[in-house]
């Protein structure tokens, strides 16, 4: 390619090398027509960006530009012609209320001349930031890749049928040259993501090889998973007040019990095209794949958004795994924060769930009857062991009451008799070795 492609809608890393990681304290303008901005609007803002203006136009999209061609120019003139002291003043985005066709996209940015960005690649820019490790970057780089390559297909299309001239100087060889190394890069992040995958069922096969039992943390994003996680597990993870800090799986063990692992993952939100969450796949698949499911709910938003987001998730949720195998629990957290609860409660039921937990990772309010739920979804009731004492040249007692501790989590010791928490079938293993020393009270 002789000349470089300017910037195009939303392909960052395909046309201009590295795509820019960092937008703190970039300014920008909203496009929206329908649904509610103020969730766009803290995604934008948890990377620092300012909406400096919401422009909205009633009615359907335009297929071609998504506003309407006369009220677009407008956007585009205030723009270049905003100078000092203007209340557009340094705008240098522009954001699509949507998830935008690629045509869209590629009009509206030929209007507006500065980046443009639709709800996809907002998410996008964002996952870009907040990707921490390897595995995270690669799943997003694919997700990236895809989203540029319908760009870059739309430009091809554009000038295939004559409605483009060439675009930025960069003719269709160009860009079918950069398609080409789109492919490529694709083909070797989905090798490296699949050696990824493999990796992780491979630990997660060695965790749960001794007999211990998972549970997974799903949620909305910004839901309270990490914070829940932290106070079962005790083990620290990063807690923030923005959407999507949790990007990677972490397991950490339960704090009343090393046999219990927790999963925390990253989080849904609404519309998230299928494409970005399964570059995810992997990374949720490990949450998702447990004995006992938590859906945690904020249950200090309001009414209707406790309904959407509780929604969002169980569809998310019920789409990826199976869902008669899947046991799962609602959870609802903050409580501490004074939210309507009867309501949200009558919500989960009312989608044919059972009544949730409620509990606050921040003041432990129902911390102690959730893990109590925990622990009986995945044992079933408690069992009363007793240990008889034996002759005296035999083995002493004490050998397998150590051994039954190591079978599950003990609540009550009265001599030699143990209640505990533990796997049934593990149980009657030990039982069974245990020359009738063991029995069930
Ligand atoms: N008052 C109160 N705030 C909470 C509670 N749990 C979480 N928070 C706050 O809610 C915000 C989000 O919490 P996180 O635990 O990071 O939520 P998350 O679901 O892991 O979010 P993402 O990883 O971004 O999807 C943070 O500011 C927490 O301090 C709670 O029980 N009470
Ligand atoms: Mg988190």
């Amino acid at each position: 390619m002789d000349e470089p492609i300017q910037v195009l809608a939303g392909t960052g890393g395909v046309a201009l090398g590295e795509a820019r990681t960092n937008h703190d304290g970039r300014k920008a303008v909203l496009l929206h027509r329908d649904g509610n901005p103020s969730e766009l609007i803290a995604l934008a803002e948890t990377m620092g960006i300012e909406i400096l203006d919401v422009q909205y136009q009633k009615g359907s999209e335009d297929p071609r530009s998504y506003f309407g061609k006369g009220r677009l120019q407008d956007v585009a003139d205030e723009i270049s012609s905003a100078v000092e002291g203007h209340p557009w003043h340094g705008v240098d985005l522009v954001i699509i209320h949507s998830n935008a066709s690629p045509r869209q996209l590629v009009n509206v940015h030929e209007s507006v001349q500065v980046e443009v960005w639709d709800r996809v690649r907002l998410l996008l820019s964002l996952f870009i930031s907040h990707a921490g490790s390897v595995e995270a970057r690669t799943q997003v780089r694919i997700a990236q890749l895809l989203a540029d390559r319908s760009v870059l297909r739309e430009l091809v299309n554009q000038q295939t049928t004559g409605e483009r001239a060439g675009f930025g100087g960069a003719g269709q060889q160009g860009i079918r040259g950069v398609l080409e190394t789109v492919s490529r890069e694709l083909t070797q992040l989905r090798r490296k993501q699949r050696k990824h995958a493999l990796a992780r069922s491979e630990r997660r096969r060695q965790r749960t090889r001794g007999g211990a039992r998972t549970v997974g943390l799903a949620g909305y994003t910004n839901a309270g998973k990490s914070s829940l996680f932290l106070a079962l597990s005790g083990k620290q993870v990063l807690v923030e007040d923005k959407l999507f800090s949790t990007l990677e799986t972490t397991v950490g063990r339960m704090e009343m019990s090393p046999r219990i692992l927790l999963a925390d993952t990253i989080g849904f939100i609404d519309e998230l095209p299928s494409d970005l969450l399964d570059a995810f796949h992997a990374t949720l698949d490990e949450s998702l794949q447990c004995d006992l499911l938590l859906l945690v709910v904020d249950s200090s938003d309001e009414p209707a958004e406790f309904k959407r987001k509780l929604s969002t998730t169980r569809r998310e949720v019920l789409e990826r795994g199976d869902e008669s195998g899947m046991n799962i629990k609602v959870v609802l957290t903050k409580s501490d924060l004074g939210g309507n609860i009867e309501s949200a409660i009558k919500t989960v039921n009312s989608m044919g769930m059972t009544n949730p937990l409620v509990v606050s990772s921040h003041d432990g309010q129902g911390m102690d009857e959730l893990r109590e739920s925990i622990m009986y979804s995945l044992y079933g009731p408690k069992t009363t062991l007793v240990v008889s004492k034996g002759d005296d040249d035999e083995r002493s007692a004490e050998a397998y009451v150590s051994q039954i501790y190591d079978l599950g989590i003990v609540t009550e010791k009265n001599g030699l008799e143990l209640t505990l928490w533990c796997g049934k079938a593990e149980m009657m293993k030990l039982i069974s070795k245990s020359n009738g020393r063991i029995s069930i009270k």
